[in-house]
């Protein structure tokens, strides 16, 4: 008799939120309501008023400056999309950032993860390292929400089977791949050496640098390791340095690269340095402290954009210095990105329940500034581009993309 009392109870609130042109919300909201009056029934909230997006990344420490770039990043976006004035479920939205600062570190990583979680995030962009985004995506995936990264390339990232792991840059699979292939057939190296910081992303990405070396038919001479805190290199260089290489790859972030060239340079070591997406930085010439000759320098951003999207991507690095008064590091935009596929997720499924959304995301297709968006069944970005990268004069210069 109770039950069929609260059964009709449901059914009168499910008539009058139709009547209303809404969409019936979870019972969840109106099961513990023992009112039977249609007239005194609170009216199930409709939609969330405030949609709140979570955002990692190492905002202090050695990398804070990539950090804070990809803060910014979201920074923008979530400022843009409440200009937009946007609904779900014709209730209008704010779109709040939730900014964690893990400072690169795993264990603060999964700290920031489970905040964000226990704030009752409806989706998280990051983290930046592949240290702190792989650890983090358990934490996310256990509690159903919906995780993009716009930066961590390590393949294990979206290899874990959890449905709400994505990504929207290339992996290191592709990245070490193609520096390796491309140090062998166009830098021309013949005497290879590898340094990596031991960290997930630096070790991943060099050992996918040495086998596109070997597919490419060329010769690693010695590989060395740091850590991403070191400062001091003399002892790794100089051992290199007795194999005479005419290219050494760094598998690590910009701010160990930078003191690296400048102990290369007091060692007269003039390889080519290459290195993966953590050393192609807008600020890597001032980290190498002018240690840096035109053209030494080969690196790739995981992304890359070309066609219509040169000219978006070009307009975001003009307004982001408008606002910021400072250059694009590496992922700003990817993070820019990313945020807005997921709240464009949010609105095909008009909803920024996790569990609505998630199936809209993981198929939809986005037109961003940095190009097409779309997600293969990892969650990995479909077609992902590369793009290479020298410096001149200070300043990133780019090759070309590929993919
Ligand atoms: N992808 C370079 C920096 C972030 C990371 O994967 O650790």
């Amino acid at each position: 008799m109770k039950n069929h009392a609260l059964a009709l109870s449901l059914v009168s609130i499910a008539t009058l939120l139709a009547a209303c042109g809404k969409k019936e919300e979870a019972p969840a909201a109106a099961a513990p309501a023992a009112a039977p009056a249609v007239a005194s029934a609170p009216a199930a909230p409709a939609a969330p008023s405030v949609i709140k997006i979570g955002h990692v990344g190492p905002t202090s420490g050695q990398i804070a400056h990539l950090g804070k770039d990809n803060e910014n990043g979201a920074r923008m976006a979530i400022e843009e999309l409440n200009a937009k004035g946007l609904t779900i479920q014709g209730v209008k939205v704010k779109f709040e950032l939730l900014a964690e600062d893990d400072a690169g570190d795993p264990k603060q990583g999964t700290a920031a993860a489970q905040k964000l979680v226990d704030a009752k995030v409806h989706g998280v962009i990051g983290h930046l390292n592949s240290g702190t985004s792989i650890p983090a995506s358990k934490i996310y995936s256990d509690a159903g929400v919906p995780q993009i990264s716009p930066s961590a390339t390590n393949p294990k990232y979206t290899r874990q089977g959890y449905k709400t792991t994505f990504r929207v840059v290339a992996d290191d699979v592709h990245l070490g791949g193609t520096l390796g292939k491309y140090s062998v057939t166009e830098l021309k190296g013949k005497s290879i050496a590898v340094i990596d910081d031991r960290t997930a992303y630096g070790q991943g990405v060099a050992d996918e640098f040495e086998k596109g070396v070997a597919g490419a038919g060329g010769k690693v001479v010695g590989r060395e390791f740091t850590t991403d805190k070191a400062t001091d290199f003399t002892a790794i260089l100089t051992g290199l340095k007795a194999k005479k290489p005419d290219v050494i790859f760094f598998g690590g972030m910009d701010a160990v690269a930078g003191p690296m060239m400048r102990q290369m340079k007091q060692l007269g070591i003039k390889a080519k340095f290459v290195g993966g997406d953590g050393i192609c930085s807008s600020e890597l010439p001032k980290l190498a402290g002018g240690a840096m000759s035109d053209g030494q320098v080969v690196c790739a951003e995981a992304g890359g954009a070309e066609g219509e999207f040169k000219t978006t991507m070009t307009k975001f690095y003009a307004d982001y210095k408008a606002k910021f008064n400072d250059d694009v590091k590496v992922y700003a935009p990817y993070v820019y990105d990313s945020v807005n596929v997921m709240v464009a997720a949010m609105q095909k499924a008009d909803s920024a329940d996790p569990a609505k959304y998630l199936p809209e995301l993981a198929k939809i297709e986005y037109k961003g500034v940095t190009g097409a968006i779309a997600f293969d069944e990892k969650g990995d970005i479909k077609n992902g581009a590369l793009t290479l990268y020298t410096y001149k004069g200070g300043k990133r210069e780019q090759i070309a993309v590929v993919r």
